[in-house]
Order: C-alpha cells, then structure tokens, then sequence
C-alpha cells in the first residue's frame, strides 16, 4: 500500500464547473461554455507563467481568465463576476471525496492535498467542504515558487512525508498533471470522471478509475 495518497484539488476533489452551475439560469444557455473557457485559459496562465518562470497566484489568474471567458461569450449580468469569483473559492466537493479520504485514513495511509491553488483558497475550499480532519497535509504550489507540472512541485509531497516517489499515489484529473507525477516516478491514477480520451502516451498513468471510490478497495485489501 502507498505510503500516502496525495490528490489534485480542482477538478478531482472539486467540482471546477460548479460555481458557474450555480449561477446558470443567471447566466443563460452559455453557462456551460464560460465555465469550460474558464477553466481552460486559467490552467493555460499557469502553464506560462511556470514556462517562463513568473510566478503569480491562482487566485489572479482566475480572475484573468475569468475575463477572458466573459469577453469570449460577450457579456454577463452586472455584478455576477464578483459572485461567480467568490463561488470559486467554495467550489463544491464531488460526493465521494468524505467518505474515500476517511476510508484510506481508517485504513491507515495518510492523505494531502497538492494544488496549483493558493493556500488561502485551499482553506477556504477544504473548510467548506469540512474535510480538514481528513488530510495530513493541504501542500500548495506556493511552496515551490512555479506552477505544476515542474517537478519541483511533485517533490513538495515526498518532502513532506519523507519518502520515495513510487510510495506515493497521485491522483489527478487533469491528464496532463498524472503525466507530470508519472515523470517524477510516483503511481499516477487518472481520475477520468467524464471518459475522455488517453493522452500522454509516454507518461502514462499508472491506473485510470472513473472516481476515487475503487481506491477504497485497494487499501482495505
Ligand atoms: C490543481 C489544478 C491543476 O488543483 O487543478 O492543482
């Protein structure tokens, strides 16, 4: 068994796309279209700022590409931008989440958070979902001074439970941060909740699960 079970925040544990779900009849039909334009251009600012080595926050960046994605469907309702960033912060948890993270904490793993997030909005993310007392550890990228996938971000968690890479199962799903884990030598597994296709041929995930549920099995066996 792993000596610790380290998970990607947005999008594995949280549900990017539901602080725009909250306010899609305020938003109209291109609610979903915002949402995924959001979230593609915020992870595509990290990507460039860790290529050439300008470090800013997630939190910048959101609202960034936030505008960015309100320019690109045309306009919204006066004063939704400052909800629809507040909403981000309290991003809700896939409905799993609880019941994995006491699972493998019962089963005696320890578990972290590693996020291209700001600490404060990991807080604040982790807060409203009440799951502190399920994590060993809540690790931002801020601690390395680059964004994901640099390798020094990986190196974050076996520093903090002093071990080896392959002790360590990553889950991610965002494809390309698997990759990134995969490279750094940890178990990568693909959280591929909305079945899209592989990618990544030369770093490839180690397992691929729907959700985090079957990781339950694995440590009670
Ligand atoms: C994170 C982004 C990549 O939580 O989703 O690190």
């Amino acid at each position: 068994m792993p000596t610790a079970y380290v998970f990607d925040a947005y999008g594995t544990l949280f549900d990017v796309h539901s602080a725009a779900g909250r306010y899609r009849d305020t938003i109209g039909p291109d609610w979903d279209r915002l949402s995924q334009i959001w979230r593609t251009k915020h992870l595509e600012y990290t990507w460039i700022h860790a290529q050439t080595g300008s470090m800013t926050t997630f939190r910048i960046l959101a609202e960034r590409s936030l505008d960015y994605a309100i320019a690109s469907v045309g306009s919204i309702p006066k004063g939704l931008r400052e909800k629809l960033l507040d909403a981000y912060m309290t991003l809700f948890a896939y409905p799993e989440v609880p019941e994995v993270l006491s699972g493998l904490k019962a089963a005696g793993a320890q578990t972290a958070f590693l996020s291209t997030g700001d600490p404060e909005m990991l807080d604040a993310a982790v807060a409203s979902a009440g799951i502190g007392d399920l994590l060993d550890a809540v690790i931002s990228v801020r601690d390395a001074g680059i964004f994901k996938p640099d390798m020094r971000v990986y190196a974050l968690a076996t520093g903090r439970f002093s071990c080896a890479p392959a002790d360590i199962s990553f889950q991610s799903s965002n494809r390309w941060d698997a990759a990134g884990a995969t490279v750094f030598g940890m178990r990568s597994v693909w959280i591929n909740r909305f079945g899209m296709p592989d990618e990544y041929p030369d770093q490839p995930a180690a397992r691929v699960l729907k959700d985090l549920r079957p990781l339950l099995e694995e440590a009670r066996t």
